[in-house]
């Protein structure tokens, strides 16, 4: 399964987890930054500093918020500062993940739990704006009871 990833300073690209862990200079057990939780991790901000590195982009301009979206289109927008120690998880035992394959990410300083997003396929980039606050949730999230309710 290959992951979408759209940066506002280099475009598109889909990167396998295989990819993107080769790519990756930090590797980690997820452990050292979320006690109790195994497998293994690569570090989000290094691997995005190669990433952005292999396409001659200026390195020394920052995103202001990440996005992601995970197969159940369950997404969260992650403001940039929070994600100093942000690690996707990509194996388990040495196999690929059972629960939130292809990777999950994990954002030990973020303001909430929720934030660990399971099975994400697509990872935005964004520059423009203002951070503001995590958010997390359902994409699409209004049903049509919601609807009928005029909530
Ligand atoms: N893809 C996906 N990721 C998700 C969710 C979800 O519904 N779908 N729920 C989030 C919420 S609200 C929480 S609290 C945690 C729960 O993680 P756990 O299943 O490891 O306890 O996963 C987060 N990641
Ligand atoms: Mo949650």
């Amino acid at each position: 399964m290959k992951i979408n990833i759209y940066d506002d300073l280099i475009g598109y690209e889909q990167c396998s987890v295989a990819e993107m862990s080769e790519l990756a200079p930090v590797h980690l057990s997820l452990d050292e930054r979320v006690p109790g939780v195994p497998g293994r991790a690569f570090e989000l901000k290094s691997w995005h500093r190669a990433w952005k590195q292999r396409h001659e982009t200026d390195e020394s301009r920052e995103p202001v918020v990440m996005k992601v979206e995970a197969v159940d289109e369950f997404q969260a927008a992650i403001p940039w500062e929070q994600l100093n120690k942000a690690v996707f998880l990509y194996e388990l035992d040495g196999k690929p993940l059972q629960k939130g394959f292809p990777i999950r990410l994990y954002v030990p300083d973020g303001s909430s739990e929720c934030l660990n997003v399971k099975s994400v396929v697509t990872i935005r980039f964004l520059y423009a704006g203002a951070a503001g606050e995590a958010t997390y949730g359902f994409k699409n999230s209004v049903s049509i009871e919601d609807l009928r309710q005029k909530k």
